[in-house]
Order: C-alpha cells, then sequence, then structure tokens
C-alpha cells in the first residue's frame, strides 16, 4: 500500500506534469487542475484521496513540486512539464552569476556535443547551488555537475525563468558556458 502521502505526491506529479490525459483531466495552459474535477477523475481511475491528504502533500512536499491557487480550488505543479496543453508564463528574471546542473556521467558525451537540452521537459532545469545539482545528478546514476555562466548567458540574450519552488528554467545551456 506503501506511503499515501508519498504515493499521491507520485501520482500527482505524473498527472499535473506528464499525462493529465490518461484519467481523462484538462490542465489549463498555466498548468491549473480544479481540484474537485481532479479528485473525481482520480478516484475513476482507481486513485482515492481527499482534499485534506492533497494539502497534505502540497504543504509537506520537500522540493514544493506543487501549488493551490489562492481561492483554493485548484492544484499546478510548479516545475517539471512534458504535457503540451501546458506553457506556464514564468516570470523572467536576471539569473546570478553561476547556476549548477547535476547530471550523470554516461550523458556528458552527448552533452558536450549538444549542450544542455530540455529533452521531455520544457527547460532545461538548474538549480541554485552545488548541493541541490548533485541530488538532481544523483538520480540518474554517477554525478557531473556542470557549472553554468548564467550571467554572460543572459548578457548574450537567453532568457531565465525561476519555478515558484526556485528551480531556475531556461530554454537550453550551449557548451561554451559550461
Ligand atoms: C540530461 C527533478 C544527453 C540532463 C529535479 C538530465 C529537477 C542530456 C537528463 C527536475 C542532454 C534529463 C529536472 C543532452 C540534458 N544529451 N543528456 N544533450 N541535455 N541531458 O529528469 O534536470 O523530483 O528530465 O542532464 O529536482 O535531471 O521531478 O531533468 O540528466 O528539478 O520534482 O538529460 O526534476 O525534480 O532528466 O531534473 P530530467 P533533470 P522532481
Amino acid at each position: 500500500m506503501g506511503n499515501p502521502v508519498r504515493d499521491t505526491s507520485k501520482f500527482l506529479s505524473y498527472i499535473l506534469r506528464h499525462e493529465p490525459e490518461s484519467i481523462g483531466l484538462a490542465l489549463d495552459s498555466e498548468g491549473w487542475a480544479e481540484i474537485s474535477v481532479l479528485i473525481e477523475a482520480a478516484k475513476t481511475a482507481g486513485k482515492s484521496f481527499d482534499r485534506k491528504l492533497l494539502q497534505q502533500v502540497v504543504d509537506t512536499n520537500d522540493k514544493k513540486r506543487f501549488a493551490i491557487s489562492g481561492d483554493g480550488l485548484r492544484i499546478r505543479a510548479v516545475q517539471g512539464h512534458s504535457s503540451v496543453s501546458v506553457a506556464i508564463d514564468y516570470a523572467e528574471l536576471i539569473p546570478p552569476q553561476i547556476l549548477y546542473h547535476g547530471t550523470a556521467t554516461r550523458f556528458m558525451d552527448s552533452i558536450n556535443r549538444e549542450g544542455l537540452r530540455p529533452g521531455q521537459r520544457h527547460h532545461v532545469h538548474l538549480s541554485a547551488d552545488e548541493k541541490t545539482a548533485n541530488a538532481v545528478g544523483a538520480r540518474h546514476g554517477k554525478v557531473v555537475i556542470l557549472r553554468i555562466e548564467a550571467m554572460l548567458m543572459y548578457e548574450a540574450g537567453y532568457k531565465f525563468f525561476q519555478a515558484d519552488n526556485g528551480v531556475w528554467l531556461t530554454a537550453e545551456v550551449p557548451v561554451e558556458f559550461f
């Protein structure tokens, strides 16, 4: 059965970032789902949770992956989307001098050829500190941490955004900025 908070968090990541249509849910372009509709759609798909558990998932999430709207009626994932129906209009920000990207050694040949690409997701995800980058990279294997010249990129015209949970986002990172 597992841990209901953790299980629901994983389920929400899948539904709110990647495959809302798998349970017949529609997200708006900002990634929001109506909570009442989500709860019903999930129940029909065999995943039961109530509003209270949902709130607990949002409040206790280690990476603050989800947000509930001010009126309490809607929920979204704050970053990490691959769903084509979502195009969050993140506020553009001036990045710090350096940002970090944690990845795995086995990706480095390709990364050194192509730079960092968003892959399935909508953005390349960058971290403000090396510790976070290390944890992100460790999900994939033996870690490499790339130091990214974010300010130089910004000065060259690349756009930077920050999700509500502090993760930095950009469209791509060419190799000359490593
Ligand atoms: C790599 C987690 C080959 C890239 C984290 C990464 C993050 C390339 C992998 C968020 C490449 C994609 C995102 C290229 C990039 N050739 N490999 N040209 N360019 N890659 O999971 O950044 O727990 O989609 O280095 O905390 O690891 O889900 O991205 O290793 O914030 O909330 O391709 O996901 O958050 O992997 O992680 P991912 P990521 P959550």
